[in-house]
């Protein structure tokens, strides 16, 4: 069993709605338990900010999924929710990305660990604090979570 870290965007239809329903698809993973969800945090579109507002949420599942197979998994799941590819880093129903997976580090076509721009997002890191066992909590490769948390205190999220 691995434990993962999961971040869960949404800002098409009812993202409050859709994150809420997401957690429970979460905790029905196969092989998986859902261990810790955080708040919802209302968060301004980043990269291309014409778009609705985002909900974002993270949360701490223990797994005896592989990570391919979990990153399958959490598709089928935003596939569920009608999620749409069109524009990179657009709007969408339903966005479900593994940030961490134990301390494995990943780079292939399919699957970057730790998720690449996590330490860089407040609408990441803020709910990931809210699951993470200690405010201490290494990122592999890149020091602590609370240490990246000041250099992101200026984008705009709101805890709901
Ligand atoms: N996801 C993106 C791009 N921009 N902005 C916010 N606030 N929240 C997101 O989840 C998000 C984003 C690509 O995955
Ligand atoms: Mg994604
Ligand atoms: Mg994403």
């Amino acid at each position: 069993m691995a434990i993962a870290y999961l971040a869960l965007g949404a800002n098409l239809g009812d993202p409050v709605a859709t994150v809420d329903a997401a957690f429970a698809a979460i905790s029905r993973l196969p092989h998986s338990q859902l261990q810790a969800r955080s708040a919802l945090y209302r968060t301004a579109p980043v990269g291309i900010a014409e778009q609705p507002e985002f909900i974002n949420a993270a949360a701490r599942i223990e797994t005896a999924l592989a990570p391919e197979a979990l990153l399958d998994a959490l598709l089928a799941i935003e596939q569920d929710f009608g999620r749409v590819r069109s524009l990179r880093n657009g709007p969408r129903t339903l966005d479900l990305d593994i940030l961490l997976y134990a301390d494995l580090v990943l780079d292939t076509p399919r699957l970057q660990l730790p998720h690449p721009r996590l330490h860089l997002r407040a609408f990441v890191l803020q709910p990931l604090a809210d699951v993470v066992p200690a405010a201490d909590f290494p990122l592999p490769g890149r020091g602590s979570l609370a240490a990246w948390l000041p250099a992101v205190a200026n984008q705009g999220i709101v805890r709901l």
